[in-house]
């Protein structure tokens, strides 16, 4: 997969090229993709809430997915329009993308665990004009409208009942007539969802993902094919790329049986494991950790076959002692970015410990030196750069941003990795300023924003710093304004009521005199990070 020729002298070497053979890709909408693959399935279980055991068949999703873009029609909602969805996994999280993909809508997934705050801004910053959420969030999503007047929701619907809101039942009982065909579609150029990602750097931004990126993606991923009646678990909240297109998307279009929890807490992970018989699981490495390592899991009879891990790294020994613990075939692991749909790279069975795996289909890489930006062979490390149909179409009103993580067509992945004469890739460093806790994204200039509103605080820095668990924990820096006699402890308070629990300051806060800068007045968190790990 690697081409290498010499001219002049000199070395030229190529980019890699997938090993998987490519594949074609319909032009055509989200909906109408996957609504005909369910045709095929439509007397199995196409998803349960593990929680209530309430069920939907393919047939029940294709039926309430019409009924639902019937009523959203009727109330207004027209193509190009965008909807947030603010709800835990559940079943009916897949029949509003689709109801709403249907229509030609555009979908913000929102992090469930948000405050008000960070909603708000992702409100305003989508122009969500409807918001789909749990009863038990309306307070906090009345109390994101109350902050600015700008955000222009004009329903909120409810998966269940609450005063003032209208429940999504009522969408999904609606009797179909206003929905007649699936909204024409340019699936190239037509936004199909939006969920945010900070990237290599700054504020969380909307990643503008068409319908095309998605279909690609999911096609790519056939080089792993799921067996129909699979029994897979839906615990990776489907607001994360991650979720929404491995687990939500890609194992549907296969006929498998997705059990959702609406989070995780021990004994209802494993218990939902062992009584759905759960054969596969996407997971994440903290969650494997879990596995491997919790006494309470041998109480538990277990029939997992298979593990998927994503979002962050995952070491040789954990996988080792995993697969032994849990006698289960393989942890097969895969890469990517909110901004790649997410799948770039895979790693089929037999693994290949440590790897992230090799290219899958419709995608090319290269591997360049940061401070050159020369393209470097095998087993040379350099920040890793990918170009594919799964590639996002930008950043949401972000031209910069934009261009600055696509160059030439290439997105630079903002990872150091390096590939060996076979093809197979290894993470080995992010070079981003991103963090992520439990594979969760932490983006720290969000942290610093948040931070900088405190009225003592004269400036501030936030890095990750390595936890056993979570794998990353957020860490501040922060100078003090004369006289001010505030407490680490009071900063870390501050930060804690104004941000997602996966945002909070756990890896402590220190206060500096100054925050280490470059020239051009960006923070050199390099050098805060070389100082925590030096213990100096
Ligand atoms: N090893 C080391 C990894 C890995 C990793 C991601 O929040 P985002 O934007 O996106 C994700 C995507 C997860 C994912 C992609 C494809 C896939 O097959 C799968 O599971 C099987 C999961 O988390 O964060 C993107 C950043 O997360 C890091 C890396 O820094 C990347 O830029 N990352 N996967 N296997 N690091």
């Amino acid at each position: 997969c690697h081409f290498k020729f010499q001219s002049h002298g000199f070395i030229f070497m190529l980019h890699n090229l997938s090993v998987h053979p490519s594949v074609d890709v319909p032009d055509t909408s989200f909906a109408s993709f996957m609504l005909s693959k369910y045709e095929k399935h439509k007397n199995l279980i196409a998803i349960e809430n593990g929680i209530t055991g309430e069920t939907y068949t393919y047939d029940q999703v294709i039926t309430k997915t019409l009924k639902t873009a019937s009523a959203l029609k009727k109330a207004g909602y027209k193509a190009g329009d965008t909807v947030a969805i603010f709800i835990r996994n559940s079943p009916e999280y897949l029949v509003i993308i689709l109801a709403a993909s249907a229509l030609g809508l555009v979908i913000s997934t929102v992090n469930s665990s948000y405050t008000s705050f960070e909603l708000c801004r992702q409100l305003l910053d989508s122009k969500s004009s409807a918001i789909f959420t749990n009863p038990d969030l309306v307070p906090l999503v009345k109390e994101a409208l109350a902050t600015s007047s700008k955000i222009n929701i004009k329903d909120i619907f409810v998966l269940g009942n609450h005063h003032g809101c209208r429940p999504l039942s009522s969408l999904m009982e609606d009797d179909g007539s206003a929905f007649t065909e699936l909204a024409p579609c340019n699936s190239k150029e037509d936004t199909m969802v939006l969920p945010y990602s900070s990237g290599t750097t700054g504020m969380p931004k909307g990643v503008m993902l068409t319908h095309h990126n998605i279909i690609s993606n999911i096609i790519q991923l056939n080089i792993f094919p799921i067996d129909e009646k699979e029994r897979l678990l839906g615990i990776l909240p489907f607001y994360h790329i991650y979720g929404m297109v491995v687990v939500l998307f890609y194992n549907t279009l296969y006929g498998a049986h997705i059990v959702t929890l609406p989070k995780f807490e021990p004994e209802g992970f494993l218990s939902t494991l062992q009584n759905k018989k759960i054969q596969m699981a996407h997971l994440v490495p903290p969650l494997i950790l879990f596995l491997t390592k919790h006494p309470m899991v041998e109480d538990y009879n277990l029939c997992l076959r298979q593990i998927l891990s994503g979002a962050a790294p995952l070491g040789k020994d954990l996988c080792i002692e995993c697969t032994e613990r849990l006698g289960i075939n393989s942890i097969v692991q895969g890469y990517g970015l909110t901004e790649t749909s997410p799948v770039v790279l895979l790693d089929l069975p037999p693994v290949k410990y440590s790897s992230v795996g090799t290219l899958i289909g419709n995608t090319e890489s290269k591997i360049v030196d940061t401070k050159t930006g020369q393209i470097l062979g095998p087993m040379e490390s350099g920040e890793l750069c990918i170009r594919g149909p799964q590639v996002m179409k930008g950043y949401l009103n972000k031209p910069e941003a934009t261009a600055e993580m696509i160059k030439d067509g290439w997105l630079h992945t903002g990872d150091i990795a390096h590939y060996d004469e076979n093809g197979y890739f290894y993470i080995t460093e992010r070079l981003k300023e991103l963090i992520k806790y439990k594979g969760f994204q932490v983006p720290p200039a969000e942290l610093e924003s948040v931070i900088l509103t405190h009225s003592d605080v004269q400036d501030c820095a936030v890095i990750g710093i390595p936890d056993e668990l979570a794998g990353e924990v957020p860490r501040g820096y922060v100078v003090l304004k004369k006289d001010k006699n505030v407490k680490e402890n009071d900063i870390a308070k501050y930060i804690e009521n104004k941000v997602a629990p996966h945002k909070k300051l756990r890896g402590g806060v220190e206060f500096v005199s100054e925050i280490p800068k470059s020239a051009a007045g960006k923070i050199l968190r390099r050098v805060l990070k070389d100082k925590y790990l030096s213990g100096k």
